[in-house]
């Protein structure tokens, strides 16, 4: 990207707050103000929300950047202010998680459960020889012991790593090694798609290479037949079960390392971003206060992310329970055992707030507005988006669809690196516009640039910097300082450089582009990728596009596109030709003959990460070392086979 990103994409439609939601949100309008005004006291204030055992000497230490220290000399316990603060005041009958297996059998746990549950968790892990500062990964699928495995790391100030459970044994292995774990927590398998899936043949395989682990701690889930070292594992159920329920929680240092989470970006070798203890908890609690406005005592909160993905970490363990929060956790796939799944468990569990994806909102888009129709979502009141830029044709359908036309959606902006919320609309404060993230949040400083570091104008595009440290920001690469400086510090000297292409619109606020990496170069234009697949999901046919730059000898790069058609739409021969001749000229009419893609495929299904984000490389791949030539619809394994030939045993290393 040698100049600005070209900006196409024209969206003008906006969407105040309700009133209601307005006059009673948790934050508002002041608190930019407030934050702009003096930004370390602002972040001292939400620190505040915590408990600590010892209070901070400094806000912030910055004499030596990159590498900042947040509240210096404080003292607190994470899962101390996760539950134990919470049955203190009174609220340990409050249900801290209803949880929902695949198979339909389910658990709700209190907050005085799930402190029993931690503590037990905690006196076991001590018994195992797991001291604070020693490295625990965990390997599990979404049940509530997930939780508790972290909660109990934390609460011995024991750093834990959660490796997806989708994750290959290399994966694993690379993982476990990378951190010198001394102990993997996992369960004999979890359900997905109707079936038990197992996971500790993989565990099995990644700790034969593995020789700092001691042992294997392991959930009984679904059953099935395991393989067992007596050396070595130990059942959950037999270890935790039996354990103590009495623990005392004690106090760490604010720097002290809660979690290293493995991302692999488009390099070979994954990072492990290192967040630490009190500047975490602030920013995590901080923000899902303000960005999904809970009120503790009367919303149901459901995030839908995996607990392998920081959004999970952030979003379902630290955030919402240093809140207070009641939340819905499920275990399964979104279309098991029908495609009105999600919609059921809305209605059944009377959901206020839905955080989730992108990629989930165009799967319902392709399944049909019919489906959400069947169920009562009248429960909901805020709904979030993050993981990938949100189409506003997605927006749209996600407003009308799932929050009847009335609910403010909060499109979250954020990064593992960035450990919380960054970029969002307030949802009492904001007028929305669909697709656009809007503002940082109080107390954080975005901004654009240009590739010289300067401030690009309203209306242009560059590069998504941050200026000013943040709490909850990661403190390195697990190992590799160098690492964390070249990757994030290098490009723009004295900012944090979020890999993302963004834009400034006419009022300032911002939209983004996707990863500078996938930045396609049309004719000398540089041409984001998520402005052509939002032209193509704003088309009445299309529920989700994929979007590369292939290599073209006229134009040095063309777009390729795949596309997946809504489900009630006839792709069949000659119809199929019809679509992407008028899809063509679609893009053409919305955006500019200059994103007119070269090709468009019909394809049923895409490559994607455990977060939903589009494997672009992989189809890059395939856009261009096959020969397309006439076929301009790919069938179901065409495009399937040829993606998966790309994959390990059909698992995934990428995040
Ligand atoms: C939380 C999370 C980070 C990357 C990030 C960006 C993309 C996330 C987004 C978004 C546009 C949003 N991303 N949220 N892009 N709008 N609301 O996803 O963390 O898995 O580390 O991915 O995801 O490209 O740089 P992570």
């Amino acid at each position: 990207m040698s100049e600005t990103l070209a900006n196409l994409l024209q969206e003008t439609r906006q969407f105040p707050p309700p009133a209601d939601l307005a006059s009673a949100a948790n934050v508002k309008a002041d608190a930019y103000d407030e934050a702009a005004e003096d930004r370390l006291a602002f972040w001292e204030r939400q620190a505040g929300r915590l408990d600590w055992a010892q209070q901070w000497d400094q806000v912030l230490d910055w004499t030596n950047p990159p590498f900042a220290k947040w509240f210096v000399g404080g003292k607190l316990n994470v899962a101390y202010n996760c539950l134990d603060r919470h049955v203190a005041a009174g609220n340990g009958d409050r249900v801290a998680i209803h949880w929902e297996g695949e198979p339909g059998d389910n658990r709700s746990i209190t907050y005085a459960e799930l402190l029993a549950l931690t503590s037990q968790a905690a006196n076991a892990l001590t018994d195992l020889g797991v001291t604070a500062g020693d490295r625990v990964a965990i390997y599990l699928p979404m049940i509530p012991e997930a939780a508790v495995a972290m909660l109990a790391c934390a609460r011995i100030g024991a750093t834990h790593s959660v490796v997806f459970g989708g994750f290959s044994a290399d994966a694993l292995t690379n993982r476990i090694q990378d951190a010198s774990a001394k102990v993997v927590i996992t369960a004999d398998g979890g359900f997905r798609r109707g079936k038990p899936s197992a996971l500790k043949p993989t565990v099995d395989e990644a700790v034969a290479k593995c020789p700092t682990i001691e042992h294997v701690l392991v959930v009984r889930r679904t059953g099935q037949e395991v393989a067992w070292d007596s050396e070595k594992d130990v059942w959950w159920h037999e270890a935790v079960e039996t354990a103590s329920a009495e623990h005392t929680a004690e106090a760490f240092d604010a720097e002290h390392p809660l979690f290293i989470l493995y991302t692999s970006g488009t390099t070979a070798k994954p990072k492990g971003i290192l967040h630490t203890t009190g500047g975490y908890l602030t920013q995590a609690a901080y923000t899902h206060h303000a960005v999904f406005d809970l009120k503790p005592e009367t919303d149901v909160y459901w995030c839908s992310a995996d607990i392998g993905w920081v959004t999970g970490h952030s979003y379902i363990v630290y955030g919402p329970l240093a809140n207070g929060a009641t939340q819905l956790m499920y275990e399964g796939t979104p279309d098991t055992p029908h495609k009105g799944r999600f919609w059921e468990l809305v209605q059944k569990h009377k959901v206020t707030i839905l955080y989730t994806a992108p990629t989930l909102i165009r799967t319902m888009m392709k399944w049909g507005d019919d489906i959400p129709k069947q169920y009562d979502l009248s429960s909901l009141r805020l709904l979030g988006s993050v993981g990938e830029p949100i189409n506003p044709e997605a927006w749209i359908w996600y407003r009308e669809n799932i929050g009847r036309g009335g609910c403010p959606i909060v499109d979250t902006w954020w990064q593992t690196e960035t450990g919380a919320i960054m970029i969002s609309p307030l949802p009492g404060v904001t007028a929305t516009k669909p697709g656009s993230a809007m503002r940082p949040l109080p107390g954080i400083s975005a901004d654009v640039v240009d590739d010289q570091a300067q401030s690009v104008p309203d209306g242009g595009g560059g590069f998504l910097v941050l200026r000013e440290p943040w709490p909850s920001m990661l403190r390195t690469i697990w190992g590799d300082d160098q690492r964390f400086i070249d990757t994030y510090w290098s490009r723009f000297d004295g900012l944090y450089f979020a890999g993302d292409g963004a834009k400034k619109d006419d009022d300032g606020d911002l939209w983004l582009l996707g990863r500078v990496d996938d930045v396609m170069l049309v004719s000398g234009h540089n041409i984001s990728t998520t402005e052509v697949e939002s032209a193509l999901v704003s088309h009445p046919s299309v529920a989700e596009a994929a979007v590369v730059g292939a290599t073209d000898p006229t134009t040095g790069q063309a777009i390729v596109a795949f596309t997946i058609p809504r489900g009630s739409v006839d792709t069949e021969g000659d119809a199929g030709e019809a679509l992407i001749a008028e899809l063509r000229e679609h893009v053409s009419k919305t955006l500019g003959p200059i994103a007119k893609p070269r090709q468009i495929m019909l394809v049923p299904e895409l490559p994607k990460t455990r977060s939903g984000k589009i494997m672009r490389r992989l189809l890059r791949d395939v856009a261009e070392n096959r020969s397309l030539g006439d076929v301009t619809t790919l069938q179901d394994s065409a495009v399937m086979d040829l993606i998966s030939s790309g994959m390990s045993s059909g698992k995934s290393d990428e995040d």
